[in-house]
């Protein structure tokens, strides 16, 4: 949709002065306010919402949609911490219960993968009391000793702030050891929301949004990027989604370092947050419209599919959403345990990429530096298949 049409729709729509003023800046390229956010939050409707939040998409990436050939490794689902959302974890009196991985059953993850053109091996798990820095130091130098051109994004903010204190590493130490061990990047967990009131009741115990950003800023310096995630849906308010993406965008404008923001539905089951509700179809498109309008200066907007479901996240491929993550290959457990539609999610590339074009864009397949590794030509018109 160009300029002209989307003016034609949005007239056609008879927005609220307010919302027309809101809806012109964001036209012209203007960043808007945090109160214009919660406004766009209280008071838009998804299908101008939608509209805006796909120019923008557009505007940046036009019809290229991108994903990544990759593997997940889950080190262990032990953890010191007792998120309230976890459905994942389990504290180390309980540790029969869960997993642990060693280093070699961690390299034979990698070398089920050898002559498979996977690019990214994505590392995250629970944080257990006895792994330390230098067990997932040794883990980095010998998955790039077996496979040196993989890239290796490892290990969110929560996890690097305890191996670091226990280390007794400042940040800075501690990352640029990790980079020369062979660390590429740093996903986006552990961000969940970062307003104080809310953390203290849904993860009272781990690292604060202070910290949090901290780590991120100190990566971006030392050449390392970086993605960020937010969990809604739960408790929080339209204001404490606002205010956290107002502080990825306060980084960035500084580092420029993050990649992605990937919005993640709390999803209720099997944890300490089962009584309270999923989010509607229309709260996440609301979600992923205004996370694309608001964060003007993170180049992508992730829909992560085993969380979100693929149908869903195919749906937000028009609603700003450019990026699906990767094939996969069943290799994580976080989504399918908390009750997510996905119990094995893979998908062939085949199918992501038939996926992208049922909703009309372009499939690229990309490295995790978003640097394109494969296009896969323009959508082809869709013979209709039946209602499956
Ligand atoms: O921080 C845990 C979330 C995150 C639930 O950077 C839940 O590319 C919803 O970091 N409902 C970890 N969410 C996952 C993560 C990630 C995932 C995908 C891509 C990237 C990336 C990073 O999982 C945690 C937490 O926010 N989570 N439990 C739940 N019940
Ligand atoms: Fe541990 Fe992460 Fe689960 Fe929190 S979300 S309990 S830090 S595994």
């Amino acid at each position: 949709m160009d300029r002209i049409q989307l003016m034609q729709l949005l007239q056609s729509c008879h927005l609220p002065n307010d919302m027309q003023r809101i809806a012109e800046k964001i036209m012209q390229g203007c960043r808007i306010s945090p109160e214009e956010g919660i406004q766009l939050f209280e008071k838009g409707n998804i299908s101008w919402l939608g509209a805006l939040a796909n120019y923008v998409r557009e505007q940046k990436h036009g019809n290229d949609t991108y994903f990544n050939r990759n593997v997940h490794i889950e080190p262990t689902n032990v953890c010191v911490y007792s998120c309230k959302f976890c459905s994942y974890s389990r504290l180390y009196k309980h540790r029969e219960e869960g997993w642990e991985l060693s280093l070699d059953d961690m390299l034979h993850i990698v070398e089920r993968y050898d002559g498979q053109p996977i690019t990214e091996v994505h590392i995250v798990g629970g944080v257990h009391p006895k792994l330390d820095f230098y067990f997932f130091k040794e883990l980095l130098q010998r998955i790039k000793a077996h496979r040196p051109e993989i890239h290796i994004k490892a290990f969110t903010a929560v996890e690097l702030y305890y191996m670091f204190k226990k280390a007794h590493l400042s940040y800075e130490e501690g990352l640029q050891q990790l980079k020369e061990a062979g660390l590429n990047s740093i996903p986006g967990g552990g961000a969940e929301i970062f307003a104080p009131e809310i953390r203290e009741q849904i993860c009272a115990d781990k690292v604060d949004a202070e910290n949090w950003l901290k780590i991120h800023e100190t990566a971006h310096r030392l050449g390392i990027p970086s993605n960020a995630t937010m969990l809604y849906g739960h408790i929080e308010t339209y204001a404490h989604r606002i205010d956290h993406m107002e502080r990825l965008r306060q980084l960035q404008d500084k580092t420029g370092g993050f990649n992605c923001f990937i919005p993640l539905k709390f999803r209720n089951k099997h944890n300490d947050m089962s009584h309270v509700p999923e989010s509607s179809v229309i709260e996440d498109i609301k979600m992923y419209a205004v996370a694309r309008l608001y964060l003007d200066n993170i180049p992508h907007l992730k829909a992560y599919w085993p969380m979100l479901g693929r149908d869903m996240a195919q749906m937000m491929l028009s609603f700003g959403v450019d990026d699906l993550d990767g094939t996969i290959d069943d290799s994580t457990k976080i989504y399918s345990m908390a009750g997510a539609e996905e119990q094995h999610p893979a998908m062939a590339t085949e199918e992501i990429t038939a996926l992208i074009r049922k909703a009309h864009r372009v499939p690229v397949e990309r490295n995790s530096l978003y640097e394109v590794v494969q296009r896969f030509g323009e959508p082809a018109a869709i013979p209709y298949e039946g209602l499956s």
